[in-house]
């Protein structure tokens, strides 16, 4: 039977703000106490697994070791079916400035411009199927762990639209929808994206009867 959360506080082991607040809207009913990881100054480890969950769990085992308490972490991405699922577990890094491009640090146009240029080189009539991949890990500082798996289905749309949510969210269209899920209130978003999916999920097992 898969451990659950008792009544700790439970470490958010991201250092990004976007996710911050979607987790902590996600768990709010749930009436858990949070702290996240950039408050008690834990460091951020080296993200070198090839999968999500490898990374989900490097980041849970890192933060439940380094603060003695249980931990979630999310590794997320945009997986492009017409780039076989790039940039996928590589999201987050292709935003990363290079030193011809201005000041360290992420830049979510120019990432949403790759994506988009390789796209239209491979012509005007490709498939923009991808999805939203996010997998949650739960972590305890005894070593015990718990995954979850969540994914939101789309198109990518071209130019950017919108100013609510974070990263590529301005050019992911669900599927059944018009509007990209930067044109989403966070209430929205909550109940249809890649996060909420494996939430429920986590929901299911940790909190549910
Ligand atoms: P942490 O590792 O500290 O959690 P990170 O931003 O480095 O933060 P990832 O390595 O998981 O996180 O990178 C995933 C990237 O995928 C993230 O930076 C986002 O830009 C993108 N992404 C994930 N979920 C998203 C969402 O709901 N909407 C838009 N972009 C998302």
């Amino acid at each position: 039977m898969t451990r659950r959360l008792g009544s700790e506080t439970l470490v958010i082991a991201t250092h990004n703000a976007g996710k911050l607040k979607e987790i902590g809207a996600l768990l709010a009913p749930h009436g858990v106490s949070c702290i996240s990881a950039g408050s008690l100054s834990l460091p951020e480890p080296p993200e070198t697994g090839q999968t999500f969950v490898e990374n989900a769990l490097i980041k849970a085992r890192a933060a439940a070791q380094g603060s003695g308490l249980p931990a979630l972490a999310d590794d997320s991405g945009l997986c492009v079916d017409a780039l076989a699922g790039r940039p996928g577990v590589y999201t987050a890094d292709w935003a990363e400035r290079q030193w011809f491009e201005g000041p360290p640090g992420r830049d979510w146009y120019m990432a949403m411009g790759k994506v988009e240029g390789m796209l239209q080189e491979l012509g005007a009539s490709i498939d923009r199927s991808c999805h939203f991949a996010c997998v949650l890990a739960l972590a305890w500082p005894d070593g015990e762990h718990a995954v979850y798996e969540g994914r939101a289905l789309g198109t990518l749309t071209w130019p950017p639209r919108g100013t609510l949510g974070f990263g590529y969210d301005p050019v992911f269209v669900p599927l059944g929808e018009k509007r990209t899920f930067a044109e989403h209130d966070p209430a929205e978003k909550h109940s249809i994206s890649h996060r909420a999916d494996a939430f429920a999920k986590l929901v299911a097992e940790q909190f549910a009867g």
